[in-house]
Formats: C-alpha cells, sequence, structure tokens
C-alpha cells in the first residue's frame, strides 16, 4: 500500500496547495493577533523616548569629573610637558621631570567647555643639594606659587608662600622632607601641591621655573604625579 501511494503520483496538487496557504494565512493571523498588542506599546515607548530626547550643545551639566592630565613619566612618558629633562632619580623617586639651572616646564592644558573648576595637582620635589633657590609656578604667566628648598636648614625643606591670585586657590601638604629619596646622596623634599582655578580660561600654560645656579647633579626641582581635572 505504502509502495503505491509512492509511486503513485497522480492527484490534484492545487487542493494541497490551497489548503496548506489557507492555514499559514491563519497562523500569520493567528500571530498578528498575539504580539500586535505588545508591539504597538513598545513602539508607542519609543517614540515617546525619542521625542523626549534633547541634545545639549554644551558640556555644561554633561559631565561632573574629567580627567584631563595624568602624567607619572613612567618610561620617559612626559605628557604635553614641554621643556626640562626627563630624569631617574631611583630610589623612591623614580623617573620625575626635573628642572635644572634656570630652566622652565610647561603644561598646556584644555578645559572643555563648561568647566566650573579646573583642578591641577603634581608632586614638587626639592632636590639635593638645593640652598635657598626659588621655584615659581605659574599659571598663564601669573605667578601663583613660591616655594624655596634648602638642604642645609635642618628640617632639609620647602618653604612656600602664595601670591593672592583671584580666583585661584593653591594649597600644599608636605609629603616628605630632609630624607635621600633617591638622586644624589642629599636629602630632599616633596610636596603635594593643589591648584584650584574657578571658571579656568578654556587654554591655559602651567610654567614652573627652576632658579637653582648648579648643575642637575647638585640640585634641582622635580615635578611628578601630574594631573588636570575639570568639574
Ligand atoms: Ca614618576
Ligand atoms: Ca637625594
Ligand atoms: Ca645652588
Amino acid at each position: 500500500m505504502l509502495k503505491r501511494f509512492l509511486n503513485d503520483e497522480g492527484g490534484a496538487v492545487t487542493v494541497d496547495w490551497t489548503v496548506m496557504t489557507a492555514a499559514v494565512a491563519g497562523l500569520g493571523l493567528a500571530t498578528y493577533g498575539v504580539v500586535s498588542g505588545g508591539i504597538g506599546d513598545l513602539s508607542g515607548d519609543v517614540s515617546a523616548q525619542l521625542s523626549g530626547q534633547s541634545i545639549s550643545s554644551r558640556f555644561g551639566g554633561a559631565f561632573s569629573l574629567m580627567t584631563l592630565v595624568d602624567t607619572t613619566f613612567t618610561g620617559g612618558d612626559r605628557g604635553d610637558w614641554v621643556g626640562g629633562r626627563l630624569l631617574d632619580m631611583g630610589g623612591t623617586l623614580g623617573e620625575l621631570l626635573a628642572l635644572g639651572q634656570n630652566e622652565t616646564a610647561e603644561l598646556p592644558i584644555t578645559f572643555p567647555d563648561g568647566t566650573s573648576t579646573g583642578r591641577i595637582s603634581f608632586d614638587l620635589i626639592g632636590g639635593d643639594s638645593g640652598d635657598g633657590e626659588l621655584v615659581t609656578i605659574s599659571a598663564d604667566g601669573t605667578p601663583v606659587l613660591l616655594g624655596t628648598y634648602n638642604v642645609r636648614r635642618v628640617t632639609g625643606e620647602m618653604i612656600f608662600n602664595m601670591p593672592d591670585v583671584p580666583g585661584v586657590t593653591v594649597t600644599t601638604e608636605m609629603i616628605s622632607e630632609n630624607r635621600n629619596l633617591g638622586g644624589g646622596g642629599w636629602t630632599d623634599a616633596v610636596t603635594r601641591v593643589s591648584i584650584a582655578l574657578d571658571d579656568p580660561p578654556s587654554n591655559l600654560i602651567l610654567a614652573a621655573r627652576s632658579g637653582t645656579n648648579q648643575p642637575v647633579s647638585d640640585e634641582y626641582f622635580g615635578i611628578d604625579n601630574v594631573t588636570v581635572t575639570a568639574e
């Protein structure tokens, strides 16, 4: 019986086709009936989300904290700093940007639109046998921090003076003093410097100038662990 059915090539294909297409069409209608409510609901949600979306033309309010610079001079990476010299002082000082006799190093900074506060932080190192020389930190040419380093003081410390500059707040925190941290055999001093700028300009040049008067093998000022953030 099966053999005869398999060998039988007769029959009305149109009847089978009509029944099958009717079944498929019916299934499609049934499926639409089940999901149409959900799809309509979802497309309504998407429409509401898209039409309610606004795009800000300013960064203002679009960011709360943005890191612009994070430089440790590791592996000889000086970031955007211009001037000075990359040296590995060994010890716990390691790689830093050193300023020798009357050298200046500059960091160009770009603050995004909408920055209400710019924060610049770095370690300032008084290295080796400094004997009362001055280091000057400036923002766009205006001195914001003056420091002296004198290894011959009993404490081997740095002493700071902050000029009164409107919109600029400078704080210093002593990290280490009167200990040899690297470089020559003399003791060194490390101070964490933090500079807060209210409504900073879009482009600002941070500069550090060393007033040392002997080679870097004797004395230097150093910069390390630089971060700049925008809020
Ligand atoms: Ca370093
Ligand atoms: Ca030293
Ligand atoms: Ca000197």
